[in-house]
């Protein structure tokens, strides 16, 4: 039976079209600067919110209604989950879904149960990939729901936590790896602190490199070579989350050893809570080398905490797609890491949802693409530098200068030369007007 009977597959339309269940803006097969438009999103459906989430909050109980969904833990009950979701994936045109563990099976009286109920689900899992097309982007341990993990999982004071959390990463990897899973994600959960009279900063980041130091052998051992990802985020569930930022998380990176195994997946609500734009994570980890994935989603500057919304707006967009332009994605996506409303309780609020956020991206690629295609702002940006191309630039950049030198050059001249404006104003407005086109 169909979970979403009334949905036909979405199409694109054009700009004009006022069907509501039609893409304006992403024209998959298109291509736009060089690869089809589905080649640079690779977009993503979240288990976790999409096919789990209730609609609860800590003022009131679930309100989202899904038809195929009968409200029990049991293993029959997410097979016919896993193709629900499987039928909007389809439908949307999606070639990729992400989940952790607990989201796509249900945990059992025992790890060993849990590793069962795990397999199962896998089995109809890899059925519908493979009937599909859908490949897995990305798998995840959900080390943060059991009350076992209220100290944290990888830096847990309890050392058997931690060993119960490798235990589960360990089979979340071989999952992940059944199934074709071209990362792995290791969200912080609850890795930090509440307080640090209780706490021991130092063991615990030990601890935890040590945690990513076995995944990566792990890894290793059974073959999977996806790429391991790390998400940043400041904080919630705790106080200060250690993988607080893309600065945070490069540094412990280069401290422990990591710096091959690991890039970042940024989220743009985790973005805005460490109190940073998504384009200046997006900066911060291309320019180093750690760009690997998207969490694509918004969050409510008035509220401080992680909304999760589905973002629709285009300066944002812009702005994400001028970044991944530049720095490319591959083997990461654009994750839909954003969830309806408690009030957009209909099936079909979860595809007005993901075709709108789907446009605005595809939105976004179009204006960025003719904003590098025209050099709009690189050409500003080279001219601002200009100063540093000449013979005292190029000899600071390759390390061949001292304090002694540059002094003895300023003595001479007495001054600086002049500076030129930044044109911020001209710049914000010529991306409006970018913005303007079609
Ligand atoms: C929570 C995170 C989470 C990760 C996956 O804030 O965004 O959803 O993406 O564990
Ligand atoms: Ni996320
Ligand atoms: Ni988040």
């Amino acid at each position: 039976m169909a979970a979403f009977p009334d949905i036909p597959k979405i199409q694109y339309e054009g700009p004009e079209s006022k069907n509501p269940l039609a893409f304006r803006w992403y024209n998959p097969d298109e291509v736009v600067a060089g690869k089809t438009m589905r080649e640079h999103f690779r977009f993503t459906v979240v288990y976790w919110h999409t096919f789990r989430g209730t609609g609860s909050d800590p003022f009131g109980a679930a309100t989202l209604q899904r038809p195929w969904d009968d409200g029990t833990e049991s293993v029959d009950n997410a097979c016919n989950r896993a193709r629900a979701a499987f039928e909007l994936f389809e439908k949307l045109d999606a070639p990729f879904y992400a989940f952790h563990d607990r989201d796509v099976a249900p945990e059992g009286q025992t790890l060993a149960e849990s590793h069962s109920n795990l397999d199962a689900v896998a089995k109809v899992l890899k059925e519908e990939q493979k009937r599909s097309g859908v490949g897995l982007l990305w798998g995840t341990a959900n080390l943060f729901s059991n009350p076992r993990y209220m100290h944290g999982a990888a830096t847990s004071c309890n050392v058997e936590v931690y060993a119960y959390a490798a235990a589960q990463v360990k089979k979340a990897i071989e999952v992940t790896k059944e199934l074709g899973g071209e990362n792995y994600v290791f969200w912080g959960g609850r890795e930090g602190y509440q307080c640090l009279y209780n706490t021991d900063m130092k063991r615990e980041l030990d601890h935890l490199a040590q945690f990513f130091h076995m995944a990566v052998d792990h890894a290793k051992s059974i073959g999977f070579t996806g790429q391991f990802l790390i998400e940043p985020k400041p904080k919630e569930p705790t106080k200060h989350q250690y993988d607080s930022d893309v600065a945070a998380c490069v540094n412990f990176l280069r401290a422990y050893d990591l710096t091959d195994s690991f890039k970042l997946n940024l989220e743009t609500n985790h973005a805005t809570l460490a109190g940073h734009e998504m384009l200046h994570e997006l900066e911060a980890a291309g320019s180093q080398g750690f760009l690997g994935s998207i969490d694509a989603n918004t969050g409510d500057l008035l509220l401080g905490w992680d909304t999760d919304q589905f973002a629709t707006n285009y300066y944002l967009t812009t702005q994400i797609m001028l970044a991944l332009l530049k720095y490319g994605l591959s083997p990461g996506g654009v994750n839909f890491d954003a969830k309806v409303r408690r009030e957009s309780f209909e099936p079909v609020d979860l595809f007005y949802a993901h075709i709108g956020s789907m446009d605005a991206f595809a939105r976004g690629l179009r204006v960025a693409t003719a904003i590098r295609e025209e050099g709009a702002l690189s050409s500003v940006v080279t001219e601002r530098y200009k100063s540093w191309d000449g013979d005292l630039g190029k000899k600071i950049e390759t390390g061949k200068c001292s304090f002694a030198e540059l002094e003895k050059l300023m003595l001479e001249k007495g001054e600086a030369s002049a500076n030129t404006s930044g044109r911020q104003e001209l710049l914000e407005n010529i991306v409006n007007r970018y913005l303007d086109k079609r």
